[in-house]
């Protein structure tokens, strides 16, 4: 949930409510979310893909996807069956990369690990359960005024921003730049934008194709979406210096420990937040020519930098 502290930084705005905005965007997304999976038999595989899904978070991607598709003229209906897969995606990226086989950690959206709860054997197919069920999702729930050929571009989107062209291939360099105190800056980005910013893209630009954007349109969806990613990380990188472990939900500080190369190790911490901000600043300015109903995409690139969690 958003901390009201939190929000308090963010620039003056007297006709766009934040704050309230997530609230109950959050609330939309926590009850369809609900709704998407029901426990069936084998129950253990629900119960366990249920436990991570439905364990808080700050919903970002399915929020975004569901803001740009309203501001392309679509409704949030024609996006929510695409906005819970984003979630679906994200969580069970998370689920992977906490396994003892990768970043190996205990806490996750201040609840134990999926795999401490279930067991690895479990966690993985948890994983691999709601990576299935997000491309079944979209295929089969977005309703019949999203064309066939607007699901099919969305699959294929979400298809490679997952793969060894997206999530995948962040996460084998990541796996592999650890330890390496010589990570240059060009490695170092190409994780980010592969492991972070390839998601929340998918879910802008997914958002911006439901609601029928034209190629022109995407192309400024996707700029705005690059922007945020790399901004969302560097404050990530910044949190995991500054923040305590109850504020992030997970372990603080891994970065040093794991003796990982940062956008904070390379410019220090005013700096990093300095750029950050300066690719916020380019992301809402993408969105200029939408007006009025780029607020609640700008507001939300704001939130990113002021977050304290
Ligand atoms: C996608 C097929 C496939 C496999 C996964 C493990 C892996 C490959 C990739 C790792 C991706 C990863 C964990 C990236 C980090 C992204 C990130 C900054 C997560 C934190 O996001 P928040 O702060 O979390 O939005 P909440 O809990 O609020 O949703």
């Amino acid at each position: 949930m958003v901390a009201a502290d939190n929000l308090q930084k963010m620039p003056e705005d007297a006709t766009f409510n934040l704050a309230a905005y997530l609230k109950q965007r959050q609330k939309l997304c926590e009850t369809a979310l609900d709704q998407a999976i029901p426990i069936v038999y084998p129950e253990k595989i629900y119960e366990s893909m249920r436990y991570s899904l439905l364990a808080g978070g700050k919903r970002l991607r399915p929020i975004l996807c569901l803001a740009t598709c309203e501001m392309m003229g679509g409704t949030i209906e024609m996006a929510m069956p695409t906005a819970c897969a984003m979630e679906m995606i994200h969580t069970m990226s998370l689920i992977h990369d906490d396994l003892p086989a990768m970043d190996n950690d205990d806490y996750r959206r201040g609840k134990l690990t999926n795999h401490k709860v279930y067991g690895e054997n479990i966690a993985i197919l948890a994983g691999d359960g709601l990576l299935a069920y997000a491309f079944e999702f979209v295929a089969t729930q977005t309703p019949e005024n999203v064309s066939r050929d607007r699901v099919l571009q969305v699959i294929a989107r979400l298809g490679k921003a997952l793969g060894a062209a997206g999530l995948v291939g962040g996460q084998v360099v990541d796996l592999d730049s650890e330890g390496k105190s010589d990570t240059s800056l060009e490695t170092l980005n190409f994780i980010h934008n592969h492991k972070t910013a390839a998601l929340l893209e998918a879910c802008v630009v997914c958002g911006g194709i439901v609601a029928g954007a034209s190629s022109e349109d995407v192309q400024r969806l996707s700029r705005y979406s690059q922007n945020i990613g790399l901004a969302f990380q560097i404050i990530d990188d910044i949190l995991d210096i500054t923040a305590t472990q109850e504020q992030l939900g997970k372990t603080a500080g891994k970065d040093l420990k794991a003796k990982k190369v940062t956008y904070p190790s390379l410019w220090g911490i005013e700096e990093s937040r300095s750029k950050a901000q300066q690719l916020i600043a380019a992301a809402c300015q993408e969105l200029a020519t939408f007006g009025e109903l780029a607020k609640p995409l700008q507001a939300i690139a704001h939130y990113i930098t002021s977050r304290n969690h």
